[in-house]
């Protein structure tokens, strides 16, 4: 379990090669500019930034197949991401992700499922999202990587990204749970029938409350795996209080039904790797959408209010 004097480790992952729309590779700036670190610091964490990981852009970069938009640059690059966050959690620190489109949980996800082998510990992943990001090559509306990232490291999907890094699958779907749910495409539906992880639409997060939904997923995984890791793609959040999101959906989690989420993980004391995707400056305003992001990870860490 993952105790506050730990030394977080932030890695960034400036890529928009599995996203639709431009701009999300700026997302490990603007959260920088946003005081992430400090913010951190200021928690009474030793923080050490790694800087980011090299991606080619997209003008120098061919498309490839329609169906898996550059696929090849996203694998290479998700295997820098891999090996860096093994080595992260091997020294025993916190890697802290930051993207970047969500495909970068390609890379996150394989690192950490290679440290849990090795370490023979089980895996739980929270993925808390507008979308479910459980398209395959052959479901997908786009061919935008970022929307197959969960289903590849469940074991569903193109065997490139399947067999990725060597582990398959990387997680078990009894130990996947969803949160934040509102927009799955009709092919996509079918792949989260067929593996069957935990999903809470926010048509349960308004019946039920986000401090029910996300006490259950923890109670249940604190009991069932050794290592959490929390997967926060920021359009999670309402398009009206983070517009600043490669694909904005609205209807998602207000201020402080976000705030008290990540509160109530860091109550838990249990997350063991946290990533944040999609932050896209370019559709923001001033910053605010990372800014807002780079509070949710203080109060994921620990920042309470008293
Ligand atoms: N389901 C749509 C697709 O596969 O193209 C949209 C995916 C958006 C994924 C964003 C990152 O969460
Ligand atoms: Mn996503
Ligand atoms: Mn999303
Ligand atoms: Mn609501």
């Amino acid at each position: 379990c993952f105790m506050p004097r730990e030394n977080i480790s932030i890695i960034g992952f400036p890529m928009d090669l599995g996203s639709g729309r431009r701009g999300v590779d700026m997302g490990p700036s603007a959260l920088r500019i946003a005081n992430l670190e400090r913010r951190l610091r200021n928690l009474g964490y030793k923080v050490e930034d790694l800087g980011d990981i090299k991606i080619k852009i997209m003008e120098k970069q061919r498309v490839g197949d329609p169906k898996l938009r550059y696929l090849n640059e996203v694998l290479k690059t998700s295997l820098t991401l891999a090996r860096t966050v093994e080595k992260v959690l091997d020294k025993g620190n916190f890697p802290l992700c930051i993207g970047g489109d969500h495909s970068m949980a390609i890379g996150t996800i394989a690192g950490i499922a290679a440290h849990c082998k090795k370490n023979k510990k089980s895996l739980g992943v929270i993925w808390i999202d507008a979308h479910a990001d459980m398209n395959t090559h052959e479901t997908t509306p786009s061919g935008n990587i970022h929307g197959m990232p969960l289903a590849a490291s469940m074991g569903l999907g193109h065997p490139s990204l399947v067999n990725f890094y060597g582990i398959k699958p990387k997680l078990k779907p009894e130990h996947c749970a969803l949160i934040g749910i509102r927009s799955v495409d009709i092919e996509e539906r079918k792949n989260i029938r067929k593996l069957n992880p935990a999903v809470y639409t926010m048509s349960d997060v308004d019946k039920l409350g986000i401090h029910r939904v996300i006490s259950r997923v923890l109670k249940q995984f604190r009991q069932q795996v050794d290592h959490i890791h929390v997967s926060f793609d920021v359009d999670s959040v309402d398009p009206s209080i983070a517009p600043g999101v490669g694909t904005p959906v609205k209807g998602g989690l207000n201020y402080r039904e976000a705030h008290l989420l990540m509160e109530t993980i860091a109550e838990c004391g249990c997350m063991s790797s946290l990533e944040v995707a999609e932050v896209n400056p370019i559709l923001d305003v001033h910053n605010t959408s990372a800014v807002f992001a780079a509070e949710l990870i203080a109060s994921s860490m620990g920042q309470r209010i008293l």
